[in-house]
């Protein structure tokens, strides 16, 4: 079966977004509303085990109680803290502070230079995702995508496939003639469980993690030359797999 799109995911995948993006964004943010809270790269790392912002938030409020959180409307609560996060973010990414990981922008004109859809599936705000890809491919590239899959879009998040099934719906594609490229667990536990082959690319934050069950793993896509010729031929291996796993559910 013939590729016929690439879906990517966008923090640890297109850029190494996490620790000096998210969360220095995060930490001005409670800085800002007066709170003493302060997540260090460590405790960082944990907290990510939580995808989304406002879902992270919630979960730290839970496990660590710290000061500060009102009596009332928690969710209120966060989601102001979290649209300053946001502002925050973007103004770090239009700052240029974060880079294309390595072989990101190549394959993103290969794939355009022969017409192949791309698309974007991320847990992350859609502001965010624009930015960035301004940022780092021109106030264009947002335009270049088929489908961008971002955020509230979907009640679940990753590791649910809500946000594949999203853009698959967008796409007009089935998840088995596409391609989805992630950094994590918890983005190739979505990815697969909509049905779509998948390759990561190890990010800082998910070196170590288990990633059973992808088609391949390689530390970016610069490592052994991961083109698009590459990832046809990887997918090409595996489609009729999938095809047999698709009639077995
Ligand atoms: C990334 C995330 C995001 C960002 C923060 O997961 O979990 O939540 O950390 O973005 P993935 P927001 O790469 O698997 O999509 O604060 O905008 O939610
Ligand atoms: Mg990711």
């Amino acid at each position: 079966m013939t590729l016929q799109a690439l879906i990517f995911d966008v923090d640890g995948t297109l850029a190494e977004t996490e620790r000096d993006g998210h969360r220095v964004a995060f930490n001005a943010a409670f800085a800002d509303a007066g709170l003493s809270w302060h997540w260090d790269v460590a405790l960082y790392g944990e907290l990510l085990a939580v995808t989304g912002g406002k879902e992270r938030m919630h979960h730290y409020i839970a496990r660590w109680k710290p000061d500060g959180v009102p009596t009332g409307d928690i969710a209120d609560f966060v989601a102001r803290l979290h649209a300053a996060k946001t502002a925050h973010y973007v103004r770090c990414v239009e700052s240029g502070a974060l880079r294309l990981r390595p072989g990101i922008a190549r394959l993103i004109h290969e794939a355009r230079a022969v017409g192949l859809p791309l698309a974007i599936a991320t847990t992350t705000t859609a502001e965010n995702v624009h930015a960035l890809l301004a940022a780092t491919l021109g106030p264009d590239s947002p335009a270049w995508f088929a489908a961008i899959g971002a955020g509230d879009v979907v009640p679940r998040k990753k590791p649910a496939p809500d946000i594949y099934q999203w853009v698959l719906w967008a796409l007009g594609l089935k998840a088995a003639d596409c391609l989805a490229i992630e950094d994590s667990a918890a983005g190739l536990a979505a990815a697969r469980a909509a049905g779509a082959p998948t390759v990561v690319t190890v990010s800082e934050y998910t070196v170590g993690q288990d990633f059973s069950g992808a088609l391949a793993v390689v530390s970016d896509l610069d490592a052994g030359k991961t083109d698009l010729a590459t990832l046809q031929r990887w997918h090409a291996d595996v489609s009729a797999i999938n095809y047999v796993e698709d009639k077995k559910m």
